[in-house]
């Protein structure tokens, strides 16, 4: 980018803090000559789309918004105040901090706390993150890395690389690779598509590249971009995404250090690009990157720095896995991201991603996250989970495509439950990934919960796949299994599965391929267009295409539109309702029932329509009266799974129904509602189950100590104890550490015998057979 001396005046003055009268417009420049004048009078480009003929956000002093007219620029006002916008956020994430009931990704936070929580992880998850520190600041913080993998992974496993927070302003980037990071270690060792992401890809985090700039943004300048360098003429701060080696110094970027785009005085000038790329050079087997920022919504692929890029084959993959990843951040949040090419967005050049592609031969994309345009940089903090959600599975699709050697298929479902004492039927299929699998090399082993691995016999199906019958297993007990294959490079792949044995009783499992007798609309339904019905979703700008059923089709929702971005067919007029037939829960009453649903909401809910509403309630008397359950606040669609135990809202009767419904209000503004796999399920052991351990009267040496009975006597507690005090696993680690009654960890067995095992034991014992 070129400056006219009259240019860097006027960006030199405006660089400091948004001015009281600071106003962000969105125009688009014709000519390159429009877009130089619109950066001499702007205080500075928000999203940073340098280029001509696509719309740019640009904040300008109120009072020089004439000078744009003057110019011949149409313009749209897209933020009236950029102070009141910076102070509401502050405002509102201060709030958040008194909140207790909060977790730690509805705010944001300093780089301090982003530290410690890295600490957090690393703390509570030993064997699985190690943390280490790559580099200094240029004011001296430390800049941290954190590996995420099994400790069972090869030492030679595929590394992908995340980092967020080069440039410092877009405070969503950090949150959400911390956000990733935190799923998966929170799911591995339960999530099966997790734990066999994190068994053999070692993902590297570097959620803060750039820890001076993200500070000054919560002290001093919420809106600045670059690092802290004082470029000794006045002007401060080179931006760390035109500081790389690839094609540094070319057009979209600058040789002013004023300027947002400035390059810095040369290739790695900048002790942030620097550490992060040497600890890519220290990676030899580094597949994979994504360098994340905001915003846009856009998933773009190489080149950013020429256009006539030798991307060659790779284009094919890149389009391929772009369009996948697209698709599956809509199906989560509902939110467009559109995945391009860098260059075709914009040239810049010096970029992380051109060096990643480039200098370190990783496949790498540079994700821009929400909004889409405004309020720009200040999102939400109710927007960190849901960005989380829709970038965590494209990140693992991410993963799997460039990282996994192989991956695996599981026809009938992964699966998680299985009745006690049964065999259970596991079939399976390895498919290549980024290497090819060796005929021949699969083999499977088990073991029982507390137990050692020994192989287990399975027959091959097909040239890829495998089929085994994991052993019976006693009521709440695990089973765990690995399917191990190796391929033709030599590499070795390991996939998981943890198998609980349950006894599942499903009072309604709906998902909606068949009428199971649900009621389209109440007599006391106000709504005239939009009923529910039972239908195959056509994907329209309200509307999912398709269902969540495996294998299925249809799914209830308030009109099935035609294809197309059809506003007509939404709900207009009131509100439309849909019953579920009857169903008995007695029986119920002893276990404790979850109820599950998949949801779809569309809505414009804002300042401007707020009397749209969505209220999912249930009835324990065939609907005379009704208890809410749920009112869904997300907004753009999605598919949501929600869960729910019943008997805190309902008695167990054999009157039981729900009730799903959709309002539009006054403002007639567009509202979809979709609803799939409703499910009313209890898990439980009965019988004697757990508590029965050993024969009335045995004692240590008698052949019938632990050989259960059918009868809960003195004799099991006794059993039990020896077990607990021996530290036995396999007999005494019943529950995860301190859960009680009501907590989810409770009955789940978590690896360690402690004193929430004997509570558990005793519970059960009190039972006794009921
Ligand atoms: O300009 C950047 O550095 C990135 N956008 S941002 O608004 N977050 O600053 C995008 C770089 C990606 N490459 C191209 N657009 N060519
Ligand atoms: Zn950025």
């Amino acid at each position: 980018m070129k400056h006219t001396a009259l240019a860097l005046i006027a960006s030199a003055v405006l660089a400091g803090a948004a001015s009281a009268r600071d106003v962000v417009v969105r125009l688009t420049c014709d000519t390159p000559e429009q877009l130089e004048q619109v950066e001499s009078v702007a205080a500075s480009i928000w999203n940073c789309r340098y280029g001509v003929g696509a719309p740019i956000d640009v904040q300008i002093d109120e009072s020089r918004v004439g000078e744009l007219d003057r110019l011949g620029l149409t313009h749209t006002l897209v933020v009236p105040d950029v102070q009141a916008v910076f102070d509401a956020e502050r405002g509102e994430i201060e709030s958040r901090r008194r909140l207790r009931d909060i977790t730690w990704f509805e705010n944001y936070h300093t780089y301090d706390e982003i530290n410690a929580y890295i600490d957090q992880l690393a703390g509570e998850f030993p064997g699985l993150v190690t943390v280490r520190t790559i580099g200094t600041s240029l004011e001296g913080r430390e800049i941290r890395a954190f590996d995420v993998v099994s400790p069972d992974a090869p030492a030679d496993a595929p590394v992908v690389l995340f980092n967020a927070g080069q440039h410092a302003r877009e405070w969503i980037g950090p949150a959400t690779t911390l956000y990733i990071a935190d799923r998966m270690l929170r799911e591995f060792g339960s999530d099966g598509r997790t734990s066999d992401v994190v068994n053999n890809v070692r993902v590297v985090f570097v959620p803060l590249v750039n820890p001076d700039g993200y500070v000054y943004t919560w002290n001093v300048n919420r809106n600045w971009r670059k690092n802290r360098r004082n470029n000794g003429d006045g002007t401060w701060g080179v931006d760390n995404n035109r500081n790389w080696s690839e094609y540094w110094g070319g057009s979209g970027s600058s040789d002013y250090g004023g300027s947002e785009t400035y390059h810095g005085a040369a290739p790695f000038s900048e002790p942030e690009t620097r550490a992060l790329r040497d600890l890519a050079l220290s990676e030899p087997h580094l597949v994979a990157h994504v360098d994340w920022h905001s915003y846009s919504q856009l998933l773009l692929y190489p080149y950013d720095g020429f256009q006539s890029s030798p991307i060659g084959s790779e284009r094919d993959f890149f389009v391929a896995l772009g369009d996948d990843m697209a698709e599956t951040i809509w199906h989560t949040t509902g939110r467009n991201y559109t995945p391009e090419p860098g260059y075709q967005l914009y040239i810049a050049s010096g970029t992380c991603s051109d060096w990643f592609s480039l200098g370190a031969s990783a496949r790498s994309w540079t994700f821009e996250l929400r909004p889409e345009g405004s309020p720009g940089f200040v999102l939400p903090p109710d927007e960190i989970i849901p960005t989380g959600r829709e970038m965590l599975g494209a990140a693992l699709q991410l993963i799997e495509r460039s990282g996994m050697p192989l991956l695996i298929d599981y026809p009938a479902g992964h699966p998680a439950f299985t009745e006690p004492e049964t065999p259970t039927h596991v079939e399976a299929f390895l498919t290549d990934s980024t290497e090819a699998l060796t005929p021949g090399s699969i083999a499977v082993s088990w073991r029982p919960q507390g137990g050692s691995f020994s192989p287990l016999s399975s027959s091959p199906v097909g040239a890829n796949g495998v089929e085994f019958w994991l052993p019976p297993t006693p009521c709440g007990r695990t089973v765990e299994y690995t399917i191990d294959a190796t391929t033709a490079r030599g590499s070795a792949v390991r996939f998981t599965g943890t198998v609980l044995a349950i006894e599942t009783t499903a009072y309604l499992d709906d998902d909606a391929e068949t009428d199971q007798g649900w009621v389209y609309g109440d007599p006391s339904d106000t709504g005239t267009d939009g009923q529910w019905e039972r239908g195959d979703p056509d994907r329209t700008l309200l509307q999912p295409d398709f269902d969540t059923s495996e294998g299925g089709t249809f799914c209830f929702v308030t009109g099935a539109a035609e294809e197309g971005y059809d506003l007509n067919n939404d709900v207009d007029g009131g509100t439309v309702s849909l019953i579920s037939p009857r169903i008995d829960l007695t029986g119920a009453g002893g276990t404790d029932p979850t109820l599950s649903y998949q949801r779809w909401v569309y809505t414009w809910i804002n300042d401007y329509f707020t009397d749209d509403w969505f209220r999912v309630s249930i009835s324990d008397d065939d609907g005379a009266t009704w208890t809410v359950i749920d009112e869904p606040t997300e907004k753009k669609g999605g598919w949501n799974l929600v869960e729910h135990r019943v008997l805190d809202y309902v008695a167990p009767t054999s009157e039981v129904r729900l009730r799903f419904q959709a309002n539009d209000g006054a403002a007639d503004s567009p509202v979809e509602m979709g609803v799939d796999d409703v499910r009313i399920i209890a898990r439980a052991c009965t019988g004697c189950g757990p508590a029965d351990l050993t024969t009335q009267g045995a004692g240590a040496g008698d052949p019938a100590y632990g050989v259960p009975d059918g009868a809960v006597t003195a004799a099991d507690v006794n059993y039990f104890v020896n077990a607990w005090v021996a530290q036995d696993l396999a007999t005494a680690d019943l529950t995860a550490q301190g859960a009680g009654v009501g907590d989810p960890g409770y009955g789940v067995p978590d690896g360690a015998v402690t004193a929430a095992d004997l509570q558990y034991y005793v519970n059960l014992w009190v039972l006794g057979c009921p």
